[in-house]
């Protein structure tokens, strides 16, 4: 009975034992991580263009070529992603046209614009680091197959996040105008970066019942405050600044305190009103009809095939 599926369900949740694809699981819990499956794998996708706008302009080939493996790894994660999601029982191509609709999110971050190369080191080192922070929780996600894919991702993003860190490391060490375009966009993607994180815990409606699942296994303000925690010492031996008076270490409680988010920004972008919202949807939008006669000739070859073996 359902009663019995129920109680074998929180009894595997209690001890931490993972949920897998044919495992029973009540109706709500599928249709979430659906959603935030959904919303991870097309914010792979969707990071891609920021960055795949300097692979032309990368100042070395030894730059180009990093920059090249980096985004297509993010295509990788995207594929893992929509796979996780798969075994959940949506198909992929229903929730990529409703990403394409607007019907489905994707991280607010990538809808600013990346304006110089500076963009690009800082989208390594802190977008990649900001997602590696939320991803290692969800290693341990109850999840299987999501699980899973987290601990690959994690390791390729700690190459991402390292080859940011040592491209923004050689503009901190260049001439003034290099190190006075790194500052600019650490201050222009500071705050969007912490954004990344969420809505703080008290309007965050999905966390209780994702934290109660196990899905997420710490809070979005949580992970939040270890991001800062981490990358305050690193903005430091940079010799750079974050935009934000009020970041101060706070000896009693061991961590950095900083000021206060303008959620006002993230629901904009959120509903559609960022900067670069509407061209990245278009990118996308493009490149599916760009790709129509791939699909039509693959649908062709297998029928041709069906034919034949018939
Ligand atoms: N942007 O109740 P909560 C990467 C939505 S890293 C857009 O707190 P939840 C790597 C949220 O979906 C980026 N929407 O929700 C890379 C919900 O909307 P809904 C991707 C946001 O799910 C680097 C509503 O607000 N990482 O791609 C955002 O419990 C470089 C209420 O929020 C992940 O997706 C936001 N920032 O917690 C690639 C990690 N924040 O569905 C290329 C997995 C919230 O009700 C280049 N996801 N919303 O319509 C998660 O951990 C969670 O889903 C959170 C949100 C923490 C993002």
């Amino acid at each position: 009975t359902d009663a019995q599926h129920q109680q074998h369900f929180d009894a595997k949740l209690a001890a931490d034992i993972s949920i897998e694809a044919k495992d029973w699981m009540p109706d709500a819990y599928r249709q979430n991580l659906i959603r935030q499956i959904g919303q991870h794998a097309h914010s792979e996708v969707i990071g891609m263009l920021p960055e795949a706008n300097w692979l032309t302009r990368a100042p070395t080939l030894r730059r180009k070529a990093v920059l090249l493996a980096k985004v297509q790894d993010e295509a990788g994660h995207g594929l893992y992603l929509y796979s996780a999601a798969e075994t959940l029982g949506c198909s992929r191509q229903d929730i990529y046209q409703k990403m394409l609709d607007g019907k489905m999110k994707y991280s607010s971050i990538f809808n600013y614009p990346t304006l110089n190369w500076a963009d690009v080191g800082v989208i390594g080192w802190l977008v990649d680091g900001a997602a590696i922070v939320n991803q290692v929780a969800l290693c341990r996600a109850s999840y299987g197959p999501y699980a899973r894919s987290m601990v690959k991702i994690c390791k390729e993003e700690s190459f991402h996040q390292r080859q940011g860190y040592e491209a923004v490391m050689a503009l901190a060490h260049g001439s003034e105008q290099q190190k006075a375009m790194l500052q600019d966009a650490i201050n222009r993607f500071w705050w969007p970066v912490l954004m990344m994180f969420g809505p703080s815990d008290n309007d965050s409606p999905h966390s209780a019942q994702s934290m109660a699942w196990k899905i997420k296994r710490h809070s979005n303000d949580e992970l939040r405050q270890k991001f800062v925690d981490n990358t305050v010492p690193q903005l430091e031996a940079l010799g750079m600044t974050a935009p934000d008076a009020d970041l101060t270490w706070d000896e009693a409680s061991g961590h950095y305190r900083f000021g206060d988010i303008d959620w006002s920004e993230l629901y904009q972008v959120i509903k559609g009103q960022g900067q670069c919202n509407h061209e990245r949807l278009q990118a996308k939008r493009q490149a599916w009809e760009n790709g129509a006669w791939v699909r039509e000739g693959a649908m062709a070859h297998a029928e041709k095939n069906r034919t034949r073996a018939a």
